[in-house]
Order: C-alpha cells, then sequence, then structure tokens
C-alpha cells in the first residue's frame, strides 16, 4: 500500500516542479536520466503506441491536477497544469527556481522524478506542500509512458483541449473490490471521520462529492494518498496524524471508488427505545445546590474522551465531568442559563442541570446516528414564554431535526429536510441541518439546510404542527452567529465563499456578501470599527484573511453587508474568532493550518487599529490552538490546546489570558482533547 501512496504522490507534485532554465542558456545539462529517488522506468511500448490520457490515468494524475484533454483530471490538489509548458518557461527564467532543469521537458521531468527539488508557488491559491506527491508514482511506467506524458504537458496550453468538469462514464463493475471485513470497518471509518465533510451518501458538502463517477477515475493511489497526507485545503492527513495507517488508507480509497452503503433510517419509536429522564422533573432542585456562580460554568467539549468538563470560571476546578456522546460536538443552553445542552456526532443529547449540588446529566436520547447541532426556545412574547419550553436537534444523517420536551428530553416531531436545492430545484437526498439558533424577535428558530441552501425558519408555537417559512439562500450552509442587534443572523455558505445575511426581525434574506475562500466564523464575532462603526467578522478554512462585514445599515449604510476590512493573518486553517464588548481585541486560531507551528499559533488584533495582527503567539509546543471563549466578566479569554487522547502529558488542556493585557493566568491541566467552550451566561446572551 505504500506502493500506492506514494504513487499518489508523485501526481500531486507535477505542479510543483517547475524548473527556470532560460532557454538561452548554452552549457546544456542532460536531462534528468538517474534521478536520486529510487525510481524504475521501464522500456517497453513504442512512443507512437502510448496515448498520454490513458498514462495520466493508470498514474493517478487525474486525482490531484487539471489536466485539459484528459477525462477526469480536474483535480485541485497539485498545481493546475493547463498551462505547465508556458509556466515551466518563465520559471526556468526566474531566480526563484530551485531545480536543475534548463529545457521545459526536463523541467517536467524533473517534476516527476524529484517532486520537491522545486516547489510550485501555486496550488489553488495555496503553496504546494512538499512530499505530497512522490516520485514512486511513475515507478511502474515505463519510458515511452513518461515521455508520453512529458511531451503532452510540454504543449500545454493547449486551446484545441478543454478541462472536462462533467463526472466521467465509468465502468462501475470495475471498483476495486473489499473483503466484507474491509467494507465494514471502511462503512465505519468512513461515517467517524469522513461523513462531516463529504456527506454519508458522498455528495460532498465542505468537502467534495466522492461518489464512484468522480473517484474512480482518480485511481486508488491518488485518492490513499490524498488520504494520508491530506490537503492545504482543509483535508486532514489521517495518515500523518497517525489516525489511519498506509492499508486503511488504500483500504478508503477503494471503498470510496465503490457505491455507498445505505445507512439506516430512524423513527420516532426507536428514538424513545433511547430516552431516558435519570432525574424526574419534581425531583430537581428548586434553587442552586452549591455557592459556585453556576452562570460562570463552562460547557468544554472533551472530544476525544466522549465527555463535558463541566468547569467552573472563577476557580479553574474541574467541577464534573460527565459522559454524554462520541466526539461531542456543542453545548447550547436554555433561555434561563440553568440547563445546557450537549450534542454528539453520534447523534445523543444530554442534558445537565447546573443547579445540582454536583451537576451531571439529568436525561438523555438519541435521535439521529450523525448530529452537530442543538438550540432551545428563548422567545418571551405576545405569542407565550418559551423560557426553557423546548430543544431542537438538527441532525447529518438521517437528514432531519427533532423537535423535545426541553425539560425531559422526550423527543416528539421529527421532521425530514430531504428537500429540493435552492437553485436548480434538484431533488437531495441527504440535506443535512447545519447550524440552528433561536429568534429573539420571533417564536422560531432559524434552521441552516446545508445541501440545498435554503434557511428554515421553524415557528414553535405548535410545534406539532410547525408552520415553516423556507428562504432561498445559498450553499452550503455551515455555521454563524448574530449580529450585535441580534437581528440579523449571518451564516456561512463554505462552498459559495459566501455570507448569508438573515433579517430575523422581517424574516427575509437581507444580503448575499462574497468573502475570501472558505468562510468558517463559528458564530463570528462582533465590534465597532473605529471607521465604519458596527462590524461581525469571520475567519476562513482556505485563504489567511480575516474580514469584517459592515451590520448597520441604520446608521451605516454605506458599509452595510459589505466587506469594510480584509486583514492579512499569518495563514489559512482557520476555525474560530471571539471578541467581547469589553475588549480591545479580536481573537482568531488557525486549528487546521497546515503547519504545525501556526496550527498552535492563536493571534489578535486590536480593534483600533484593524488592519493587521497585533500579536501572535504559540499557545503550546504541542497540539491545535482552537476555539476560545470569555468568562462571564469579559476579562478573561479561554483558549483550548487539543493535543492527543493517547500521548500522556500532551493530552490538552485549556490556556487562559488576561483580556486586557495577554498575560497567561492559568493552565487548567489534562483535558482529553478539549475543543469548544460554553459560557453559561455568554451563551444565554449570544455574546461573541
Ligand atoms: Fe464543528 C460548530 C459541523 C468539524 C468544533 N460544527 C459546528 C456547527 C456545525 C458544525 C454545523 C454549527 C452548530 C450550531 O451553531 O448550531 N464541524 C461540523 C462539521 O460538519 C465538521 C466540518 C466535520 C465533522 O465531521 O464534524 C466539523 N468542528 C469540527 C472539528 O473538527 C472541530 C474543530 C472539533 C470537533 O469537534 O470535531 C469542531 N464545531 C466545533 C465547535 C463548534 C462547531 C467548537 C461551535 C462553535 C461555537 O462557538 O459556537
Amino acid at each position: 500500500m505504500s506502493k500506492s501512496i506514494t504513487k499518489i504522490l508523485i501526481i500531486l507534485c507535477f505542479g510543483l516542479l517547475i524548473v527556470a532554465c532560460s532557454p538561452k542558456k548554452e552549457a546544456v545539462k542532460p536531462p534528468i536520466q538517474n534521478p536520486t529517488q529510487d525510481v524504475e522506468v521501464h522500456e517497453e511500448p513504442e512512443m507512437d503506441d502510448v496515448d498520454p490520457v490513458v498514462v495520466f490515468q493508470k498514474a493517478s494524475c487525474t486525482g490531484c491536477h487539471v489536466i485539459p484533454g484528459v477525462p477526469g483530471a480536474n483535480g485541485t490538489i497539485g498545481p493546475d497544469l493547463s498551462a505547465i509548458g508556458d509556466l515551466a518557461e518563465a520559471r526556468l527564467g526566474s531566480s526563484d527556481y530551485s531545480g536543475k532543469a534548463d529545457s521545459v521537458r526536463d523541467y517536467i521531468r524533473e517534476a516527476l522524478m524529484e517532486p520537491d527539488l522545486f516547489l510550485s508557488p501555486e496550488c489553488n491559491g495555496a503553496a504546494c506542500q512538499a512530499g505530497l506527491m512522490s516520485p514512486s508514482l511513475i515507478k511502474d511506467l515505463s519510458e515511452g509512458e513518461v515521455k508520453a506524458m512529458i511531451d503532452f504537458l510540454a504543449e500545454l496550453p493547449n486551446d484545441d483541449l478543454v478541462v472536462v468538469e462533467e463526472p466521467v462514464d465509468v465502468d462501475l463493475t470495475k471498483a476495486p473490490p473489499l473483503t466484507e471485513e474491509e467494507m465494514a470497518e471502511a462503512s465505519q471509518i468512513f461515517f467517524d471521520r469522513c461523513a462531516g465533510c463529504h456527506g454519508v451518501l458522498r455528495k460532498g458538502a465542505t468537502g467534495p462529492a466522492l461518489t464512484p463517477d468522480i473517484t474512480l477515475p482518480k485511481g486508488t493511489a491518488a485518492l490513499a494518498s490524498i488520504i494520508f497526507n491530506g490537503t492545504p485545503r482543509g483535508m486532514p492527513d489521517w495518515g500523518k496524524q497517525g489516525v489511519l495507517s498506509e492499508d486503511q488508507a488504500e483500504m478508503m480509497a477503494k471503498f470510496i471508488q465503490n457505491e455507498p452503503p445505505q445507512p439506516l433510517e430512524m423513527s420516532l419509536e426507536k428514538m424513545m427505545d433511547s430516552w431516558n429522564v435519570i432525574v424526574p422533573v419534581e425531583d430537581r432542585p428548586t434553587e442552586p445546590q452549591h455557592d459556585r456562580d453556576w452562570q460562570d460554568f463552562f460547557a468544554v467539549t472533551l472530544r476525544d474522551a466522549g465527555e463535558v468538563a463541566l468547569i467552573d470560571g472563577d476557580t479553574f476546578e474541574v467541577v464534573n465531568h460527565i459522559k454524554t456522546g462520541y466526539a461531542v460536538h456543542i453545548s447550547r443552553m436554555s433561555a434561563t442559563g440553568r440547563y445546557i445542552y450537549t450534542i454528539g456526532r453520534d447523534g445523543k443529547l444530554a442534558l445537565i442541570d447546573t443547579w445540582m449540588k454536583v451537576p451531571d446529566k439529568i436525561a438523555e436520547v438519541q435521535v439521529c446516528y450523525d448530529a452537530r447541532s442543538v438550540e432551545t426556545s428563548k422567545y418571551v412574547g405576545p405569542e407565550g414564554d418559551f423560557t426553557d419550553k423546548y430543544a431542537i436537534v438538527g441532525c447529518y444523517w438521517p437528514p432531519h431535526f427533532v423537535i423535545l420536551d426541553g425539560l425531559t428530553l422526550e423527543p416528539f416531531k421529527v421532521v425530514s429536510t430531504r428537500s429540493y436545492t435552492y437553485d436548480t430545484e434538484e431533488y437531495h437526498p441527504e440535506p443535512r441541518v447545519a447550524a440552528i439558533v433561536a429568534s429573539h424577535f420571533r417564536p422560531e428558530w432559524i434552521v441552516n439546510i446545508k445541501e440545498t441552501g435554503q434557511v428554515w425558519l421553524v415557528d414553535y408555537v405548535d410545534p406539532i404542527n410547525p408552520t415553516i417559512k423556507m428562504i432561498e439562500a445559498e450553499r452550503f450552509l455551515h455555521d454563524g452567529g448574530w449580529d450585535s442587534t441580534k437581528r440579523y443572523f449571518m451564516v456561512a455558505a463554505n462552498n459559495a465563499n459566501t455570507i448569508v445575511v438573515i433579517d430575523a426581525l422581517e424574516g427575509e434574506l437581507e444580503a448575499l456578501v462574497e468573502s475570501p475562500a472558505i468562510p468558517h466564523p463559528g458564530r463570528g464575532a462582533n465590534w465597532i470599527d473605529p471607521l465604519y462603526g458596527p462590524v461581525w467578522t469571520t475567519s476562513h478554512l482556505g485563504d489567511g484573511a480575516l474580514i469584517a462585514i459592515g451590520t448597520d445599515p441604520e446608521n451605516h449604510p454605506e458599509s452595510a453587508w459589505k466587506v469594510v476590512r480584509n486583514i492579512t493573518l499569518p495563514g489559512a486553517g482557520s476555525l474560530f474568532v471571539k471578541t467581547h464588548p469589553n475588549s480591545k481585541w479580536i481573537w482568531v486560531d488557525f486549528g487546521l493550518n497546515s503547519d504545525e507551528k501556526i496550527q498552535r499559533s492563536i493571534c489578535v488584533i486590536a480593534k483600533e487599529n484593524p488592519t493587521e495582527t497585533y500579536r501572535c503567539w504559540e499557545v503550546a509546543d504541542y497540539g491545535r490552538a482552537v476555539h476560545f471563549e470569555y468568562n462571564k466578566e469579559g476579562t478573561q479569554i479561554w483558549v483550548s490546546v487539543w493535543g492527543t487522547a493517547d500521548q500522556p502529558g500532551k493530552v490538552g488542556e485549556i490556556v487562559v489570558y488576561d483580556d486586557a493585557t495577554l498575560e497567561e493566568v492559568a493552565r487548567i491541566p489534562n483535558l482529553v482533547t478539549p475543543t469548544g467552550k460554553f459560557n453559561v451566561f455568554n451563551t444565554v446572551e449570544d455574546i461573541y
């Protein structure tokens, strides 16, 4: 299998090699015939017999590169090779070129055989990574086949060749076989690690679609390499992280070239089987049974422990470790803040009572197999008082949302989100529920349907017969939060590089704002810009940029729903931003950056000079720095160090900073893979 992975790598690096050789040079270097890598090139077919298109497919080049004229070659991991002939010539003459070639053909050959000698600065907006492409990808090719590839590429651009964007016709019977055991193992790994981005049915969302018409032409080697090594555009490096072995990466590559197995549905009856009220409502305390400030509790996700750590924001003591579900994702609070609702990726919802002597879980239920969001009813007004009355869980699989009793978690209403895409009106079998927020103006939840690009306003006055307004927005809706007035909900449509603005007061789409690549706000951050007034901020997964969007159409109409700031960050891969109305800073992490030092760093930007980062630093010497939360007073900010569950001493911790001075105040050690942190007061009040 290492063989296959290595193969992939080669392809990836096509783009990476740009040999610089001035065409005027006299001393002609011989073509690279004895590469340093152990690459064996077979002398076989006559050149005339070789079809370069077949060779590109054989070597899995299609998985990572755009190559006009080659069906299936629309990969975006490596450099776009559409104009590689011209590009090679230009780079050969540039002082940045670090390879040894001095002709276009040598440059391309070098790219195949010693891909890391020169790394292209352009891999779809990011620098190409060393080590992604392996010379062994061409290991099984004959010299004639290699030459055919080189000749083909050297002639690019070629106006007669077009990039084949459409999926190609493939013979599904040619999908690489898996044993029954491998199929079972691969299905589980896919569900645990991959479905979040690619979808259970692999129709694509945050990550690309992985149906056999797309994956088969890419080849097992290229796919296995991507799975093992990750990509600069956000695909995790499962192999390098030690999560998957090389053999497992190859197994997963084969798995995604086969048709996806049909996952199970879940009925209300099945949900009821899992429903468990641990402390009935009548047995619960009527006032807090401890002296702690429960409004300053933090519910901290301990991702790989399947737990929430409830931590006292005043003393930093862990009040309780509460078993919840697999890979807990987020926690949200009831309107009073007394109850915490924690949702795991396995669709298990836990209800925690902060008033108990030792706060603990008081009810639980599983309402789906895969979930990410939970919210509660918060409206108080002429249409009723819905404080602490209902909860809603948004599911990835099955694609539905479920309404539950807020005090007992009894599920009573299931609404499917299977529907039609907002723009092309095509049926989608798996439109997943992304972020959900509770409106402060109406008895409504704002439910974001990822794949169909619709924002649903779900009225919960009569939750058995809910009315739903379906707003056409953009794809694929993911995460978001309120502006400072809580009238406008700002949500990232990450595939369209767009921020969708919903007016919760009027119940309509307010604006679509173009953003840099793959916005990922968490809930975003609100602050007052010295020039543009109230703004909301997001960072990005695909771009080292933090943008601010004007959010005050009344008093700052000229900047409303426009990107008024675009601040350069040290890198892409940012997951979360945060600020507080009392703070001078905007905080930003880089948890998914591919550079180890950057991924454990954070930066602050001064609100009084929002043109550049004020300071950046590494939070720990291991792990990834991820997600921020303030204490109730807004004087301290907590950052998670997301470590590795099975590495003693490096499992993870939380670092607490003084927000005024940026000095470290404390470390809360030995927390297993902490990620999200949710302060009771700030979550109830939507302070961010
Ligand atoms: Fe999240 C929020 C989905 C990966 C940590 N995450 C959300 C929300 C969604 C979502 C839809 C918004 C919920 C809401 O507001 O109602 N997350 C997904 C995915 O589909 C994805 C990309 C892949 C997956 O398989 O889960 C994903 N998320 C991650 C992570 O890898 C993180 C860093 C760690 C983890 O838990 O696996 C992570 N997501 C978080 C956090 C929030 C979140 C901490 C809440 C942010 C907030 O401040 O509200």
